[in-house]
């Protein structure tokens, strides 16, 4: 990765600063150490290749040199807009902007797996991890950190997965540049961030869930805690599911996963 290619380009995005590297442990981690310094709002963290991705709850995310995304971006709080009562919407920022640049810029049928998968075909290409940092009950900062597998040999063998993978290049039957696809992906973000607290977001994420009207399966572990029809989003970024028990129950983020219910 020729990182004065990537800063020339980076730097005509209205963004914080730019640390880039060929290497590091994780982005996410790398972003907290930049916080500790002073890195302003929209600060963008970027590695062509991480040692400890991580996903959540201490699963590993792999991110291969030269063949994906792994990127953060340092967020802080802003009175109306980036809240205690927002953050559970962020996960739904990173994957509405990148499930909607493959589907404008890629042709691509992208969909958005609650809370924070985008799958094409059904299958996973992009990942998203929101780590929260709070001073006492002070919301201090929050890092969201994006991974997306853009060529071939960037997806984890089947058996790494517990859930089927896949890459932009095979999907779309053609090369694409990781740096303008970066580009684009932080466009739809920095056009999406203002409208977090709008119901526009909501409504928009919501378009482009997926399993809408399916029965799925919830889970914490392998403790299935509800089945029934997905609805929608609510306003809070909560997922809306009609329960087999015949209540309409409303789940945040934490610890869920969610499986159609033929396929767990
Ligand atoms: C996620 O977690 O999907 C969040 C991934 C976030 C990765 C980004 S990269 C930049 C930033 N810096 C970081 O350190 N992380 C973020 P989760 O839903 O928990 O999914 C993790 C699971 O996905 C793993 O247990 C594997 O089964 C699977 N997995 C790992 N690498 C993958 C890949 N490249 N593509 C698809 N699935 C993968």
């Amino acid at each position: 990765m020729d990182l004065s290619v990537w800063r020339s380009r980076l730097k005509e995005l209205p963004l914080g600063e730019l640390f880039l590297y060929q290497e590091v442990g994780s982005t996410n981690s790398a972003a907290e150490n930049h916080i500790k310094t002073g890195a302003p709002a929209f600060s963008l963290i970027l590695a062509d290749t991480q040692t400890a991705g991580r996903g959540r709850h201490g699963r590993t995310w792999e991110t291969r040199a030269g063949k994906a995304l792994a990127f953060s971006i340092i967020l802080y709080p802003e009175p109306g807009l980036l809240t205690p009562e927002t953050l559970g919407k962020l996960s739904g920022l990173g994957a509405l902007a990148v499930a909607e640049t493959l589907i404008e810029d890629y042709q691509l049928e992208a969909e958005i797996k609650w809370p924070n998968d985008v799958l094409v075909e059904g299958k996973k290409v992009c990942g998203v991890l929101v780590d929260v940092h709070w001073a006492g009950n002070q919301l201090k900062d929050v890092v969201l950190g994006i991974g997306i597998n853009v060529s071939r040999g960037s997806v984890p063998e089947e058996r790494d997965l517990h859930f089927p993978a896949a890459c932009l290049e095979d999907l779309a039957g053609r090369d694409i540049s990781r740096l303008e696809l970066l580009v684009k992906v932080m466009l739809s973000l920095l056009k999406w961030y203002p409208e977090l607290s709008s119901e526009l977001f909501t409504t928009a994420w919501q378009e482009r869930l997926a399993y809408k009207n399916e029965v799925v399966v919830l889970k914490t572990g392998k403790k299935i805690i509800d089945q029934g029809k997905v609805l929608g989003i609510s306003n809070e970024g909560s997922l809306i599911l009609h329960s087999n028990s015949g209540a309409e129950r409303r789940y945040q983020t934490g610890e869920i996963q969610l499986r159609l219910v033929d396929r767990f």
